[in-house]
Formats: C-alpha cells, sequence, structure tokens
C-alpha cells in the first residue's frame, strides 16, 4: 500500500515550492499513499502515513521588497520605476510637508492648544508611495496614522489644521478627535479609531465596486500591525479572499502598537506570513523606501483589478516618533534606537540620497521649502484658532438624516442647560 510513487514526489514539489525546508520534505518522502489524494471539500492535499508537523521554523520568511539602498542607489535597475523629475520632487516636498506640519502640531498640542496628536514620523514612504501609485478614484479606509496620502491628494494645510482645531471650517463639523480626517473629495473615509472597525467595511466596499459594470476603482485599507490582531481584521482577510474583493489589504508595520512590540503582538511572520492562509496574493516591502512601497502598490493595483481579488501588502518600517502625544516611548525602547531610524533609515534621507545622485537636489531651495511650510503652518494654525467652533447643535445633527426622538430630547436638554447657565459655558466661541 505504500510506496516511494509519484505522489510523494508531489508532496515535495509542493513543499519545495512553499519553500518548507528539506528535514520536513526528508520525513515525508516515503510516507505518502500511492495515487491518494484528499478528496476532502474542505482541503486538496496529498495524504501521508506519518503525523507531521509544519514547523513555523521550516517555512522561510517572506521576502522584503526592495528598490533604494541607505545611499539612494538603485540596487537592480529593472527596478527603477523612472519618474519623471517633477513626480520624484513632489513625493520628497509632500514627506517634508508631512514631518513640518506633524513637528508643529505636535508641539501645539504640547502647549495645550489642541487636545490631542499623532505624528507620522518614518512611515512618510508608506504613505506618499502608496499613494502615487493609486488613482484618486480608489477608496481610502484608513486607521490614523495615514496622513500622507492626504497630502498626497491634496488635503490642503488649512484643511489639515482646521481639523486638528475642530473649528466651524472643520470639514467634520467639530465631531471628532484631532487627526480623524474624512474627505468625501477625496475619496477618503472618515476615520474612526476603534481599531479595525475599517477593515470589514473596506472589504465590502470593496465588494459592492466589484458588482458595478466596467469597475476601474479599487479600495485600499491602511491597518497597523497591532490593529491586525483584532478580530475584526479575520473578517475582513477572510470575506475578501471568499467574495474576490479588489481591496488591497496594507499593512504599517512601524514595530509598535503604543508600547507592544511587534515580538509581543504576534509569533508568526508578520502579517504578510498570514495572507498565504487566508489564500490571498501576498507582498512584503521596505516601507523606508518610497520606490519600493509605489512599485509594489502598483503591482498590487493591477492585479486586483485584473483579477478581482484582494491582495496584502506589509510595508515594514519603524514608528519613529511617540505612539500619540498621550505617550512617552524612551519608557519602554532606547534613544539610540530612535535615532538609528530618524537618520540613515529615515525615508526621507533615502529619497534625498537618491535625488543628490541624480542631481535633482537643491540644498538651498529645498531649505527655502521647509521655511515656506513652517511659516504656512504657523501662520495657519493662528487663523484656525481663532475661527469660532461649530454651533453646538452641529453634535446631534449629520449622523442621521432625520434627527431620532432620543437625540432631539438631548438637544433640548442641553439647550435648557446652556441658556439656565450661560455663564459656564464658552458660548462666544461657538457659532451661533
Ligand atoms: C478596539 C481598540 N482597542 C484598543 C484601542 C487603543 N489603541 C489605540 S491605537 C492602539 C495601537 C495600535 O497599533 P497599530 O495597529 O500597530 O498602529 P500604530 O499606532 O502603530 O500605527 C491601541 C491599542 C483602540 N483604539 N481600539
Ligand atoms: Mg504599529
Amino acid at each position: 500500500m505504500l510506496s516511494v510513487s509519484r505522489s510523494a514526489k508531489s508532496i515535495q514539489n509542493v513543499l519545495k515550492r512553499f519553500k518548507i525546508k528539506s528535514t520536513l520534505v526528508r520525513n515525508c518522502r516515503m510516507v505518502a499513499f500511492a495515487g491518494h489524494t484528499s478528496v476532502f471539500p474542505g482541503a486538496k492535499a496529498a495524504f501521508v502515513s506519518q503525523p507531521v508537523f509544519v514547523m513555523p521554523k521550516d517555512i522561510e520568511s517572506i521576502p522584503i521588497y526592495r528598490v533604494l539602498d541607505r545611499d539612494g542607489k538603485i540596487q537592480d535597475l529593472t527596478q527603477d520605476p523612472n519618474l519623471s523629475k517633477e513626480t520624484v520632487q513632489k513625493m520628497f516636498r509632500d514627506m517634508i510637508l508631512l514631518n513640518t506640519m506633524d513637528k508643529i502640531l505636535y508641539e501645539s498640542q504640547r502647549q495645550g492648544r489642541i487636545s490631542f496628536y499623532m505624528t507620522n514620523f518614518g512611515e512618510e514612504a508608506s504613505h506618499i508611495g502608496s499613494a502615487a501609485a493609486l488613482e484618486i478614484r480608489d477608496v481610502i479606509y484608513g486607521q490614523y496614522r495615514e496622513a500622507g496620502v492626504l497630502v498626497w491628494r491634496g488635503f490642503s494645510i488649512e484643511q489639515f489644521i482646521d481639523q486638528c482645531y475642530g473649528n466651524e471650517a472643520d470639514v467634520g463639523k467639530g465631531k471628532q478627535m484631532p487627526v480623524h480626517y474624512g474627505s468625501k473629495d477625496l475619496n477618503f473615509i472618515t476615520i474612526s479609531s476603534p481599531l479595525a472597525t475599517q477593515m470589514p467595511q473596506a472589504v465590502g466596499a470593496a465588494y459592492a465596486m466589484k458588482r458595478r459594470k466596467n469597475n476601474d476603482a479599487c479600495v485600499v485599507c491602511y491597518f497597523g500591525e497591532g490593529a491586525a490582531s483584532e478580530g475584526d481584521a479575520h473578517a475582513a482577510f477572510n470575506f475578501a479572499a471568499t467574495l474576490h474583493c479588489p481591496v488591497i489589504l496594507f499593512c504599517r508595520n512601524n514595530g509598535f502598537a503604543i508600547s507592544t512590540p511587534a515580538h509581543e503582538q504576534y509569533k508568526g511572520d508578520g502579517i504578510a506570513g498570514r495572507g498565504p492562509g487566508y489564500g490571498i496574493a501576498t507582498i512584503r516591502v521596505d516601507g523606508t523606501d518610497v520606490f519600493a512601497v509605489y512599485n509594489a502598490m502598483k503591482l498590487c493595483r493591477e492585479y486586483v483589478l485584473k483579477e478581482s481579488k484582494p491582495a496584502v501588502l506589509e510595508a515594514m518600517a519603524y514608528r519613529v516618533g511617540h505612539h500619540s502625544t498621550s505617550d512617552d516611548s524612551t519608557a519602554y525602547r532606547s534613544s539610540a534606537e530612535i535615532e538609528v531610524w530618524n537618520s540613515v533609515e529615515h525615508p526621507i534621507s533615502k529619497l534625498k540620497n537618491y535625488m543628490v545622485k541624480r542631481n535633482w537636489f537643491n540644498e538651498a531651495e529645498e531649505n527655502e521649502f521647509v521655511k515656506d511650510i513652517r511659516k504656512r503652518v504657523l501662520k495657519q494654525i493662528s487663523i484656525s484658532e481663532k475661527k469660532l467652533k461649530p454651533n453646538w447643535k452641529e453634535l446631534f445633527t449629520d449622523v442621521y438624516n432625520d434627527v431620532p426622538l432620543h437625540l432631539q430630547e438631548q438637544m433640548n436638554e442641553l439647550k435648557r442647560n446652556i441658556e439656565e447657565n450661560k455663564s459656564y459655558y464658552p458660548v462666544k466661541n461657538f457659532k451661533v
């Protein structure tokens, strides 16, 4: 009944294809049942006569695709995206704009002028590289640390700062905490920070899109490696795979979920390692390399639209800033470690080195650009903080088409309370 047979060979081939190391291949050598493959509806695989564990260490890690080295040199010229000087300059300047705005808004929170802030330091290339590879009609579901995608799409400094100050000009009318941006015009769904809630929503949106005639847009769902531990992440991966949804599941693996380091967050091969398990095409990239992210994202976009199937992209980077203004990361990591990622491994430094090599970098002009951005951001802060807050009634509107009875009652109660206690409410700061 047992023999070294063609099916034994095919097991070896399968194992090889999935890069399972030879120890395991050896174990399986003479244990296949001749000509027997599974007829179970749930799995198509060969039978073996010995119980064999597939150990995590037997499967090679998914490699990290990289184009630029630290010095800004393209290692394999076939991978040069051949972007024009103008495009590379826009990428660079958008990364600088985001980085500069982050520094000032972070400080503005420390001064008590806004309630909260989150920086994007170290992840600029993941945002800009991925956004540059998309079309504006592609719909974005973000987590909260993807402001660079909005920068690329044209969200203005004024819009960013009005949102952080929650004033009457804020698109969200002050309903959300700072950095919870949204823009209908830019196809960027408003952030909701209970982790991973955006993931099944994104997959659902992609499913709806695929049902449109001649669909030519996809959905991109950004999420952190910490959020990927939520049950919603599983639901999203599985629905995306089984319903063949044109969605790019973009994991920003920045090494931390607040103070939890990645090695305590999961024990497998990151988030990319999960993709094939769900039956999803998967790619892992160096998220500090804007060209690698760009090329991989282009590939994903083409794939999800052509095949009408999902793709997982894991961008490896390092969260250089604290988690948020409510965190002090020096309590759980060393300043020396941060410094490496804030200098030679920083995505802006790598792109700058590339531009210098190509003679596309003009020190004086770039310094002037940073100065100008600083001026614009500071000026906008002084304007945005003087704008009135939205009418307090906005608290109750825009969620339901018609304000339901229980909210009307709460609105009337608040109205009464404000009238009776006017001196305790800063009513003069609110739009009437
Ligand atoms: C359901 C839920 N649980 C906990 C939190 C609190 N929380 C906010 S951010 C965060 C860490 C998320 O880490 P990650 O997904 O890696 O994203 P990153 O902040 O690194 O960009 C946690 C635990 C939350 N917002 N929602
Ligand atoms: Mg993280």
